[in-house]
Parts: C-alpha cells; structure tokens; sequence
C-alpha cells in the first residue's frame, strides 16, 4: 500500500495533550529532529491560550537538542525517562518542572512491554529507508525504537534523507520473547546477529515526514594532561592483568562509557601496543572506537548508537562498506542486556562523579541532589562484567572537590559491584578485599594528595566495626563545600 506523507506540523497535530510519546535514538544519535520542534511549537500555542499541552517523552537514552532541548524550553514535558544530558532539560529536572525518572537503560524497552507506563500513544522514529510493506530502517541510534513502534498505534518516520538507506544491514532489530515464555537470547559473540535489518511494523499506521537534517554530534574536549592519565593507568592496569593471567591473552570486549574520559581511555587503549587489538560491545560507539577500527586495532564493534561528531558520521557514510563489516547497532535491550554481559565476559569502564572509600560509586547526584545525566547503562554493564572499572579525575572544580569522599552522596553502584577505581594518581584494586583494606587501598592510589591526610583521618577516628563509617561525619566533605565551596575545610564532629 502507498505510504502516507505529511509535512512535520501536520504530523505533530496528531500528539495530544498527556500523551506518552515514544521517540528513536540514543544519545543524539538517530533521535527525530523536526516533529519534536513542532509539538513544542504547538505547546507553546497551547499554553498561550491558557490551556495544558504536556507529554510523556521515552526514548533509548538522552537525546539531541531538538528533542529534549526545544521540548524543555517549551515546558512541554511532564514526565521523562530513562536518561538526559541535555542542559535545559537539566535545569527543569532540577526545578521539579519535569518528572524524570533515571532508569537501567536496559529495561525501558521490556517495561514498556510489561505495561508499567501504559500505552504508547504516537512513535516518532527518525529512518534512513522505509519501504510501503513497513520495514523501517533506523539511522544511527536504535535505543527502544522496536518496541516503541510496535506498541504505538501512529508511527511517524522521519525519512532523513541526510543519513543513506545504504546503512541497511548495519541493524540487528529484534525483541525478546516476554516472560515466562522468554528463552535465552542467542548472542554468544560480539558479531552474533539474531534479528532482522529493519523495525517491521503495519504500513496502515505509518506517516511519513520527509526530512535533510544533519546530526547534532559535537567535537569532543581535546586529551588533556589528566585524562591521559587516566587513559595510561587503565591501559597499564590491562597489561598487568594478561600479564598475571587474569585477563585472556585474546583480551574481552570492552564496553566504555559517555564522555570525555570514556573517549581519552579508549584512545590510551589502543596507543598500547601491549593490548592486543579487540572488539566493542557497548552501547554507545564513540569517535575513538571508530579511529581505532580504522588504524585496525577495533576489529569490532556491537552498540546501540554511533554517538559521533558529525565529520566521523560523514566520514562513515562516505566509507560504509568498509564500516558495514566491522559496525552492529542493535536495541538498547540488547546492547545492554546482563545476560549477555556476564556470558561475554565484557570489560565495563564507567566514569564516576564520586566515589567513596569502601568502593560506592555516585553516577548521578551532584552533592546528592541535583541531578547530573542519570545512570544511563553503566548499572546494566557493571552489575554483570568480567571486571568493573570505574574512572575519575581525583578532584573536580579546580581542586575545591574531591572526587574519593567518605561517603557518596548518592549510591548509584554498590560496593558489591565495583572490581577497580582508577585516577590519575593509579589503580585500586578492591578486588577480595575487606572495607579497611579497600579504603586504605583507594585513599593511598587514588585520593588527590591534599586529601589523603583528611581521609586518613576520617578513617581511622571514626568509630570501628566491618565497615568504619562515622555516621556523624561522613558527609563532612559535602557540607565543607556547600558552606565555603571548598572540600579543604572540612570540620569534623562529635570526635
Ligand atoms: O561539570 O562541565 O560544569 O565542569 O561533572 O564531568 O569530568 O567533564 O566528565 O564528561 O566524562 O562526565 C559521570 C557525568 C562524567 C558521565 C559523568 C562535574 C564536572 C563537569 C562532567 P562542568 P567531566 P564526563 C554509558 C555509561 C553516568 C552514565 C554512564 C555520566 C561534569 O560519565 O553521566 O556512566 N555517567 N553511562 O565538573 C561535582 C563532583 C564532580 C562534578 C564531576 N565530584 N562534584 N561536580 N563533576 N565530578 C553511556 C550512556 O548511558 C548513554
């Protein structure tokens, strides 16, 4: 049947008022980028008249600024999961403007499925192909497209002509089997496909916008003198553990995370010619992974995004049969999925906000209320991998924090989990070892210098027990900065 075109306003009319409206893409990557403005534009419209126009948005991750920039600027969301980075979308989290709701990026897709959010009202999937029996194909980020789509009963495809229908076959696009029929997912390496090249849905509920709009991927922050740093403790972290056996001399995927760390780390990995050359498997495929497939030393890689600056795009598009060999994008339920983590043995590396003496892990929460970006899949990969690694500067603004603290101020990632925290300063190991060990450990390799001594001291004046954590000060650091925004000052209490 002949497919249904309208042009974005039109199509943005169909989204009314308390919809749940699900949306493509994973970080900027494949997110729509011209319904989202005109549903703001309505909103605003809306608003002006004295009348409510407010939506539920759901996507793979955080979005571009076309999305959940123009929708925040436009107060026109009201409830937000699973992820955000974008900084006006911050701002309203932080009012209490928007409802967000910071989930394991994993299981958006399947509690969707499960009904804990209700109906998806109108799906908005930007496609590089659709085809009149319903076969979209997605471009650069497939997040919780499948489901989305196939829940929705209007599916608007934004067809932007800007991404090439030749990345058909660059997608896996599959959906587990719900509980208690669900049986184990066939992925038993990173190149494993178990899907189809294209989301399948009824073409009688397409509508189809077409559009030429290019990415929204920035440059990353250059390397600078701390990151590669860090970048060379983890590299050499590696060495050492095929070196002791620990780690197959085959190496494991790696799985890194958002960021300029995660970027410098990937870039110390391969300038390390003591680590053989490996795969990805990730959820978000980053410039430095795609430099490295290049220079030949990613053979590999499985994610959900290519979250790229727009010359790597373009660089990949004018190269896509070299790139359609070595390039899977799969939905975030998949690239995220534990149970694959734990069978493929991934290497997760993680960046902290925080993380405290005993090996707690803050993602999240700066100064454990405003929310950062979220929790994003560093919970999905850490819980389950080979080995946990978590990266931080040792101090942020300029000294006056310290990133190792007494106690997080938001626990996104237990002790339980995390296996090694590196900084710039080296590597803790936490693996096998009790609290005072671990804390001895990571205040001695990690801490910055100017902060051992309080730490030391915190430690060892509390009161003791399986883990010394004094109940009284443990927040100490935080309170010093919020009362003379330096983490030097700290007072101690009750001692
Ligand atoms: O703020 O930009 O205002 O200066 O946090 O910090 O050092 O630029 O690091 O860009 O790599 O982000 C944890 C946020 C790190 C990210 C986090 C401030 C610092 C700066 C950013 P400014 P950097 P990065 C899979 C994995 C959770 C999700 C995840 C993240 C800003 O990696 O969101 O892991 N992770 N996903 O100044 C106060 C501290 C601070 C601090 C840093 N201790 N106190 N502010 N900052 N430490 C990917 C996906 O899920 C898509």
């Amino acid at each position: 049947m002949a497919l249904r075109f309208l042009t974005a306003d039109e199509a943005a009319r169909l989204v009314k008022n308390g919809y749940n409206v699900g949306c493509s893409g994973f970080t900027h990557a494949g997110c729509p980028k011209v319904v989202p403005g005109e549903i703001a534009k309505i909103a605003e419209e809306e608003h002006a008249k004295g009348n409510p126009f407010k939506i539920n948005v759901f996507t793979g991750a955080s979005t571009g600024d076309k999305l959940d920039g123009v929708l925040s600027r436009a107060q026109a969301i009201n409830f937000r999961t699973p992820y955000q980075t974008n900084k006006s979308m911050r701002d309203a989290i932080n009012e209490g403007e928007i409802k967000f709701c910071d989930l394991h990026l994993s299981t958006l897709a399947q509690d969707l499925r499960y009904g804990y959010y209700g109906p998806i009202d109108v799906a908005i999937i930007e496609a590089c192909d659709v085809t009149e029996d319903g076969e979209i194909v997605p471009t650069c980020g497939v997040g919780i497209s499948p489901t989305i789509a196939n829940m929705a009963e209007v599916v608007i495809v934004e067809l932007n002509r800007w991404n090439p229908k030749e990345m058909r076959g660059m997608h896996d696009i599959a959906e587990p089997v719900d509980p208690p029929h669900r049986h184990d997912l066939h992925i038993f390496g990173v190149r494993d496909r178990v899907g189809k090249e294209y989301i399948k849905v009824d073409p009688a509920k397409i509508i189809v916008v077409e559009t030429n709009e290019e990415n929204e991927g920035g440059p990353f922050a250059p390397v600078d003198d701390v990151t590669a740093k860090i970048g060379e403790n983890v590299a050499n972290f590696f060495v050492n553990e095929m070196k002791e056996g620990r780690m197959p001399e085959s190496f494991l995927p790696v799985q890194s995370g958002v960021g300029n760390i995660a970027n410098a780390v990937l870039e110390a990995m391969g300038n390390n010619k003591d680590i053989p050359d490996f795969e990805v498997y990730t959820e978000v495929i980053q410039d430095a992974v795609i430099k490295l497939m290049e220079s030949g030393r990613v053979k590999f890689a499985s994610g959900c995004s290519l979250t790229v600056s727009n010359p790597c795009i373009e660089n990949i598009y004018k190269n896509l049969d070299f790139f359609k060999e070595k390039l899977l994008l799969r939905p975030s339920e998949f690239s995220n999925n534990p149970e694959m983590i734990r069978r493929l043995g991934i290497i997760a590396i993680n960046t902290a906000i925080e993380a405290d003496i005993f090996g707690n892990i803050n993602s999240t929460h700066v100064m454990g209320t405003k929310m950062m970006n979220g929790i994003g899949g560093s919970g999905d990969f850490t819980r389950g991998a080979y080995v946990s690694i978590f990266v931080t500067p040792s101090t942020a603004k300029g000294g006056k924090i310290s990133a190792i603290v007494p106690a997080v101020s938001h626990e996104d990632h237990s002790e339980h989990s995390v296996k090694i925290i590196i900084s710039e300063y080296g590597v803790a190991d936490l693996r096998g070892k009790c609290p005072r060990d671990r804390a001895l450990e990571i205040i001695n390799k990690c801490a910055h210098p100017d902060y051992r001594p309080l730490l030391l001291e915190y430690l060892e004046n509390g009161p003791q027990g399986q883990t010394p954590m004094d109940v009284y000060n443990c927040f100490a650091f935080h309170k010093a900065f919020l009362e003379t925004g330096d983490m030097h000052n700290v007072k101690w209490e009750n001692r």
